[in-house]
Order: structure tokens, then C-alpha cells, then sequence
């Protein structure tokens, strides 16, 4: 099977089965795992914070953002298709007891005028906005880069009204590769960071969430609430490790994989490319194929090429390391054959 269905996906690489057999371990709860706290203090410099914090998953890693910044009855802005908003379940209202008010995004980055006027003003009616969430690549605008200056103005408009800013980066290291601007240039941006070490870097499992050592220590606490405090985790941390050594620039593979599949798939009758294909991922309308999303992901199924369902039209497709070049154009003979 051609696994395109996301870049989650991905089977650890043999060095990181290795670093996980030999990894040195400890009681993490007690601050002890040495192989964790080398992953964390790699993930806080190379996002220039203070400290970091190795989380289960990027769902998690959110939510806890969300617990650490707001208090209950507070009220989050983000984005209309946010992965927090639309994929998680609604735990921003569950666990943390926010209201999410959503500002829709062009190709997910937020207006900053509308982001501005969203906030609240002071009202003994209102909720008080405190936590605006970005993210970075887009997940549903089709792994878009939201431009640094976006960023920067909304970072701005947070801190002229008090507010704190949480970066949902799950895939800030297919940003910063694809734009060429450096990972701590998007982190300027925001008071805590999020990014997922299993998703296009490779890992089998976890995220990290980054900020100031009184966030993170705060956080900490938040985790340990959640069940995630996760004793000798080095076992785990390592191929996190591994990832953030070896496969940080090889993303550029992918993405480029992804513009190859894009361009081939945009040339086929009836199939329309909707997004601006910036990354690793590629949505595709199939309405004009007279399938549906899921007889269509079905009939590829059955050629050996596995793609998500994405919306009532649309069909999603994720470039990732086990996907070869020689992979990426059988899956263009299986589309075509499937039309
Ligand atoms: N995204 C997954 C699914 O949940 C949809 C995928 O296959 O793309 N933020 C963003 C932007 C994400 O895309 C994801 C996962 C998460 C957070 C959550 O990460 P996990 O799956 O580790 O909880």
C-alpha cells in the first residue's frame, strides 16, 4: 500500500528503533529521564523559548496550552477550520471550559483588523478574550504557510490588548523549510509553541509544547492532570531526538513529491487541485470525477493507493519519508485508472 492518507503515518526509521533500544531512561515525573530532558532542551533552543515540554500529542499538547494560558468562561480566538476548532474534539470547551470565537482565515491566516475587533471590550456581559491561536501550516487550507507578517501583526494586536498567543505549529517545520525562514522567526510570534514530532519529522509518538519556564512549569502540572505524566519515556523521546538530528531538511523531499503529485493530478479530467500546494499536502475536488470523496478513496484503495476523505467534495493527500518519488507516480497511473 502507498500510505497518502497523512503524514501521521510514517514508520520510525532504523536509527530511531536503535536510539530507542539504547536510550538512557528515568522516572520522568521526578524530572529524571535524561534522554527526554535532552529531547525538551533541543526543541526549546531550537524554537529559541525558554523550555520545552515533551507531550503525547499534538491534541494534547494544545489542550494544555489552552489549560495554562485561559481560566474558565474565558474566550479563545482562532481560525474557522483550526485543527483545535474543527479535530480535537471540542476539548477547548471540555477540558478547559473556553468559548472559541472563530475568525474566518484566507488560506488560514486570520485578518488582523478582524482578529482586533474580535476582542472583547471591557463589559460586565462579556466573556474576557484572553488566548488567540494561530496555525502554521495550515492544516485545512492544504498545509498553507501563513506569511510571517501575518504572524507578526497579530502578535502585535495580542499585545497591545494583553492577550497571550498559543501556535498550533503540528507542522511548523514543513513552514519553515518551505518558506526558508527559521523556525525561531515563527515562534517570535507567539507565547507558547506546539509541533509534532510524528507527523512529516517521522517519530512514532509525541509533541512538544514550548514557552517561558513559568509556562512550562505551569504546564507541567496541566500534563501530570491529564495522565501524561509518562515515567521512562526516554524510550520514546529518543526517535524524537532522532527526528529533530536527520529529518528536519528532507522535508524539502516531500514537499517537492507533493507538487509532483499536485501538477499530475491537476492534468487528469475531472479532478481540480484546490489549494496552492506551499508543503505537503494536496486537496483535490472530486465531485466532476462523478464520484464521491469515498467511492473514490475505495476505488484507489483497491489499486494499492491509499488517500483521506476530506470533505463532502474533497480528497486529501499527504507526502511523507515512505513515500518514494517511483511511489508518487504509480499513484498518478492509480488515479488515472480509477477515472
Ligand atoms: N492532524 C491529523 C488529523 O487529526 C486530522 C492529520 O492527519 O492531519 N494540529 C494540527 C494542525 C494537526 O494537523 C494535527 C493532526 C494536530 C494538531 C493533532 O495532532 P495529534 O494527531 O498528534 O493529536
Amino acid at each position: 500500500m502507498i500510505d497518502l492518507r497523512s503524514d501521521t503515518v510514517t514508520k520510525p526509521t532504523e536509527s530511531m528503533r536503535k536510539a530507542a533500544y539504547v536510550a538512557e531512561v528515568g522516572d520522568d515525573v521526578y524530572g529524571e529521564d535524561p534522554t527526554v530532558n535532552r529531547l525538551e532542551e533541543k526543541a526549546a533552543e531550537l524554537l529559541g523559548k525558554e523550555k520545552a515540554l515533551f507531550v503525547t500529542s499534538g491534541t494534547q499538547g494544545n489542550q494544555i496550552a489552552a489549560l495554562t494560558h485561559c481560566r474558565p468562561g474565558d474566550e479563545v480566538i482562532l481560525e474557522a477550520s483550526s485543527h483545535i476548532y474543527m479535530y480535537e474534539v471540542g476539548g477547548f470547551s471540555a477540558l478547559a471550559n473556553v468559548q472559541t470565537r472563530t475568525v474566518q482565515g484566507v488560506r488560514g491566516a486570520m485578518d488582523p483588523v478582524e482578529v482586533k475587533n474580535t476582542i472583547r471590550t471591557e463589559n460586565i456581559h462579556y466573556p474576557t478574550t484572553s488566548l488567540i491561536c494561530m496555525e502554521n501550516t495550515h492544516n485545512l487550507a492544504g498545509g498553507a504557510i501563513l506569511p510571517l507578517s501575518n504572524m507578526q501583526t497579530i502578535y502585535q494586536v495580542a499585545k497591545d490588548n494583553n492577550l497571550q498567543v498559543h501556535l498550533d505549529g503540528a507542522r511548523l517545520f514543513n513552514a519553515s523549510v518551505g518558506s526558508g525562514i527559521p523556525l525561531e522567526e515563527y515562534a517570535k510570534n507567539a507565547d507558547s509553541v506546539q509541533f509534532c514530532l510524528s507527523k512529516g519529522l517521522g517519530a512514532p509518538v509525541g509533541s512538544i509544547i514550548a514557552g517561558t519556564e513559568d509556562f512550562i512549569n505551569r504546564a507541567r502540572k496541566w500534563r501530570k492532570m491529564l495522565g501524561g505524566g509518562l515515567r521512562q519515556v526516554g524510550i520514546i523521546a529518543a526517535p524524537g531526538l532522532v527526528a529533530l538530528e536527520e529529518n528536519i531538511d528532507r522535508l524539502a523531499e516531500d514537499h517537492l513529491h507533493a507538487k509532483v503529485l499536485a501538477d499530475g493530478l491537476a492534468n487528469m479530467s475531472g479532478i481540480t487541485v484546490e489549494n496552492k500546494v506551499e508543503t505537503n499536502i494536496i486537496i483535490v475536488n472530486v465531485k466532476e470525477t462523478g464520484l464521491t470523496p469515498e467511492t473514490f478513496v475505495e476505488a484507489l484503495k483497491s489499486k494499492g493507493v491509499l488517500a483521506g476523505v476530506f470533505g463532502l467534495e474533497t480528497v486529501r493527500f499527504v507526502t511523507h519519508y515512505d513515500v518514494s518519488r517511483e511511489e508518487i507516480e504509480k499513484t498518478l497511473v492509480a488515479v488515472q485508472a480509477i477515472i
